[in-house]
């Protein structure tokens, strides 16, 4: 081969394994979107391993033009574009009034372990749970809710497994998977080692309880909230979180408060306040203002470092919030 065509072929090569992995790096939660960048994966995997220089200098402005590719994509992915536009603006096409603005205050904010990829957030006896993703890094932890100091901490043996929201009811831990289609039971009092192993059909993303029933999401465009019978993980009733521009996507992290859901979406920096009884969204709940320090000092390098974490301390009546790999957790309050 002659060398100027060996070498447009290496940078050729290089430039689409650069655009294909900060591409998988942005999909990682869309689904459709990660499905069609696993073809574009494989096709790149047939081409060389080589470094050049020009390929490193593309990659470092894939990294820099990371946020807005993400955004971009992110909102390209949606149904509605109209998403985009303060709901306020735009007449209703579902009968449902629009959510409320409500921007959250920002009341004290404690230290946070940055290894956590943060997937499930709760609060039981005054200690944080917390159970995180990514294969071969999953792991719950319990730890102090003002030092941020990791008391216990389980690693989940299994380094296919990539965990998802978890939620404490009657003496048991749940814990959702993402693609793995598996539910785990633990007992609280020994998180070493599930003691029950459920299938789930949808992907798991969060998961809270209203006393009864556990409630779990899975990002669906659909908004779906399965409500499960904790012994048997049976759906006993699918709900579709709505707002006034129809079924709202990407619902992650779930706490169930007095009557409402509340749950962060995903690749974004608000919250939504869900009716529980029927699904109805009534209010949208803004971080950016309250935490607007924190968000100008700690960007979000990647996307998939978003916010996603939401627990109620019932005893207490404080609220918490934090985000995947965040050195910071923040007490806030919702109105
Ligand atoms: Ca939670």
């Amino acid at each position: 081969m002659e060398p100027v065509v060996a070498g447009a072929g290496a940078v050729y090569c290089n430039l689409s394994r650069c655009a294909v992995s900060a591409l998988l790096q942005v999909t990682e939660k869309q689904p459709h979107g990660q499905k069609l960048f696993a073809i574009f994966y494989k096709l790149h995997c047939c081409c060389c391993a080589s470094v050049c220089y020009f390929c490193q200098q593309i990659k470092i402005l894939m990294k820099q033009f990371i946020p807005l590719v993400a955004v971009l994509f992110f909102f390209s992915c949606s149904n509605d574009p109209e998403k985009v536009v303060d709901p306020g603006t735009v007449p209703a096409s579902t009968g449902i009034a629009a959510p409320v603005n409500i921007q959250a205050s920002l009341i004290a904010e404690y230290p946070h372990d940055t290894g956590a990829f943060t997937e499930g957030l709760f609060i039981k006896d005054g200690k944080l749970y917390e159970g995180t993703g990514e294969q071969t890094k999953s792991f719950i932890q319990i730890s102090d809710i003002k030092t941020g100091k990791v008391e216990k901490k389980y690693p989940i043996t299994d380094p296919a497994i990539f965990g998802e929201g978890i939620n404490i009811l009657n003496g048991k831990l749940y814990q959702l998977t993402y693609q793995n289609h598996k539910a785990f039971v633990y007992d609280v009092k020994d998180l070493s080692k599930p003691v029950k192993t459920f299938d789930w059909a949808t992907e798991g993303w969060g998961m809270t309880n209203n006393g009864t029933d556990l409630i779990i999401s899975d990002g669906s465009k659909q908004g779906n909230l399965y409500f499960v019978n904790p012994e048997d993980f049976k759906v006993k009733k699918v709900m579709q979180v709505v707002d006034n521009l129809g079924p709202v996507d990407s619902i992650n992290e779930l706490e169930y408060i007095d009557g409402f859901i509340y749950a962060n979406v995903w690749g974004s920096t608000y919250l939504v306040k869900i009716d529980a009884s029927n699904g109805h969204v009534v209010g949208r709940i803004e971080t950016a203002t309250a935490l607007s320090s924190f968000y100008s000092t700690y960007p979000i390098r990647e996307l998939d470092n978003v916010l996603n974490g939401i627990a109620y301390d019932s005893s207490s009546k404080k609220v918490y919030i934090t985000g995947k790999r965040w050195p910071k957790l923040f007490e806030i309050r919702l109105n």
